[in-house]
This record gives C-alpha cells, sequence and structure tokens, in this order.
C-alpha cells in the first residue's frame, strides 16, 4: 500500500550489517557442494529446513553458532563476490543509497584465506554497484570478540596495509557480547588507530550486555558509534549522554526479535530514543537469518510504532548524517 511506496522512497543509510550474514540459505547449500564442504552431524540438508531452523534461536549464540558454520562455505574470491553482489542488488530495490559493510576477518583467516581475498571479493561488488546503481559502501572489519588479544592483534597486523590505505574504513567488535567486555581491547583499538588516524571505530555494545558495555566502549574504546545499544534506555545517564554527543546507535530491529532480545519490535524504545533526541538508525543486522532486509526492518517498525512523517525525515536525516561517507555524498543525500 501507501506506506509501502513510501518507506521505500525514504533514502536509506545501512550502518551494522554482516556480510555473511547475507547468506541465504540457498547460496550457503550451492557454496557448500561447488566447495566440496561439509556440515557437523545434525545440520540441516536442505534449504527450506536450514531456513526454518532460524526461527527457534533462543539468543545470540544459538545463531552464531550457525553462523560461524556458514562461514565456512565462503572459499573464493568470486564467493565473496557473488554473496556482496547478491546483498547489493536486493537492497538497491529497497531505497538503499549507501551502506557500511561488516566482514569479520578471523572467520576467513582461521581457515587459512588471506584477508586480501575477501577483501577484494567484496570491494569488486561494491565497485560494480556504484557503477550501475550509484550506491556507496564503506567496508569495515569486525574483531570477534571470543577471540584471544593475541589473534586480534595478529588480526590488525593482517590488514594493516588496508587499514593504512583508508580501503578498510572502520573497526568494529562483534560475536559473543557477554563475558567480553569492550575494555578488553582497549589497547587493540589503540594499536589500530595507530595505524591510520582516520579510521573510524565502532563496537557492538548493549545488545545482550547492559547499558555499562556501552558506556565503556564510549570510555575505553573512543568509538563514535554504537551498534545495537538498545539496553542504554536502562540508564538515563546514558541515553543523556548519546544524545548530547551525538551517538548514533545502529538499531536492528528484527534481529532483536529472532534473538529474543525483545518480544516484538514494539518492546524497542524507539519513541523513546525519537523523545530523548538520541540518534539512531534502522539495519539488518543480519537479514538471511533474521527474517527480513533494510526495508522489512522500515516496515515492522513502522507496523510497530505508526510513526509520522515527521519521525521518519528525523530517522532518515540521522542516518545520513551518522554516515562514514564522505562530506559531498552527505550534502547530496540530505
Ligand atoms: C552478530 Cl547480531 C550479532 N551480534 C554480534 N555479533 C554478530 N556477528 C554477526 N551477527
Ligand atoms: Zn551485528
Amino acid at each position: 500500500e501507501n506506506q509501502v511506496a513510501f518507506l521505500t522512497e525514504i533514502p536509506k543509510c545501512e550502518h551494522h550489517l554482516h556480510i555473511e550474514g547475507t547468506l541465504e540459505p540457498k547460496l550457503l547449500f550451492q557454496l557448500a557442494e561447488k566447495n566440496s564442504i561439509t556440515f557437523p552431524q545434525g545440520f540441516p540438508t536442505t534449504h527450506e529446513e536450514l531456513a526454518e531452523s532460524y526461527n527457534h534461536f533462543s539468543n545470540l549464540q544459538d545463531f552464531l553458532d550457525v553462523y560461524y558454520i556458514g562461514c565456512n562455505v565462503l572459499i573464493s574470491e568470486e564467493d565473496f563476490y557473488l554473496l556482496t553482489l547478491e546483498y547489493l542488488t536486493k537492497v538497491s530495490k529497497q531505497g538503499l543509497k549507501h551502506t557500511e559493510i561488516f566482514f569479520d576477518p578471523q572467520s576467513h583467516t582461521a581457515r587459512g584465506l588471506t584477508i586480501d581475498l575477501v577483501f577484494n571479493g567484496i570491494q569488486r561488488a561494491c565497485d560494480e554497484i556504484l557503477a550501475k546503481k550509484g550506491i556507496t559502501t564503506k567496508i569495515i572489519m569486525c574483531l570477534l570478540r571470543h577471540c584471544t588479544i593475541e589473534d586480534c592483534s595478529e588480526t590488525i597486523d593482517l590488514a594493516e596495509h588496508l587499514i593504512k590505505e583508508g580501503k578498510i574504513h572502520g573497526l568494529g567488535l562483534d560475536s559473543s557480547e557477554k563475558p567480553f567486555p569492550p575494555e578488553l581491547f582497549e589497547q587493540i583499538y589503540l594499536k589500530a588507530k595507530a595505524l591510520n588516524p582516520k579510521l573510524r571505530l565502532t563496537a557492538h555494545a548493549g545488545e545482550e550486555g547492559d547499558s555499562s558495555y556501552i558506556t565503556t566502549a564510549l570510555d575505553k574504546l573512543n568509538v563514535e558509534r554504537i551498534d545495537h545499544g538498545v539496553r542504554s534506555i536502562e540508564d538515563p545517564k546514558v541515553i543523556a549522554r548519546l544524545a548530547k554527543n551525538k551517538i548514533m546507535l545502529s538499531v536492528c530491529p528484527l534481529s532483536n526479535v529472532v534473538l529474543r532480545v525483545v518480544k516484538n519490535v514494539s518492546e524497542l524504545p524507539i519513541r523513546k530514543f525519537l523523545d530523548a533526541n538520541v540518534p539512531f538508525s534502522i539495519n539488518s543486522d543480519d537479514p538471511a537469518y533474521f527474517g527480513g532486509y533494510i526495508l522489512d526492518n522500515y516496515l515492522e517498525v513502522q507496523r510497530r510504532f505508526n510513526l509520522s512523517k515527521k519521525d521518519w525525515a528525523i530517522i532518515a536525516t540521522n542516518a545520513i548524517l551518522g554516515s562514514w561517507c564522505d562530506e559531498e555524498r552527505k550534502t547530496e543525500l540530505l
């Protein structure tokens, strides 16, 4: 209907998208076949069965266990190119104008792939979509917080040339949040930033971890943005800080439902963020696993909050202002 057209046409920017999380069950099995990858006992054998299993995650770790198995089917540069192009092509029809793509180097270097192979595959699809559809992209590497500090440090070394050249535009932190608070990675963030002072910084915080994770991500890692961050609502001081310093949260509504952060999207503090002037964007996280891409997330927010056009203008504007594209691109989008 009318609202679908309105929400489709809003110029969208995505800031929280794990490229490995765009691996649809169909492509997963195709690549497994092509690359002769086998799965652990008990793993679904058809794409329908696999897709169905995604309805039964009970927390973040449950999902991550499946997500890391999925990562193993990605082997060649072409695989990463196809994966990324499939995502970009899909969202090019959803009003997406700019996207910042996370990838997890450690999920791939641990299997003997090079960071350059992974990066080049993603970048080639990004170049193609810019030429064809004018969509801009930035690539952000994420460190897996369940890995050792030594491994994270080595991963920064492996990415050194890409960070120095600004090809990797930002650093993030993902995987199992709870026993791995941000402050563990203080030295790693300092080391990465020292390679290139223009490196942008973010971290997953306040998804399953409480609001103190948001505070330590800001204080110890000097992040400019918070991924998820929905548990900020539990502390008015944190909310005031986000609003005052215009720290954007990259909120992922459908993800939060599938991973049981909330029962449904109406439980998210969307209205409260708007009222408190906390900037946020709406994102898809791992769309192949969580039941929808960026437009589906916008639609579900609208279904649950019935926001006004004025509210949507604020959301769209904040997503542009919070993007890490260059200033000319921002002006173009505003
Ligand atoms: C993730 Cl939803 C989420 N949280 C943390 N790490 C992740 N990696 C991929 N998706
Ligand atoms: Zn995420």
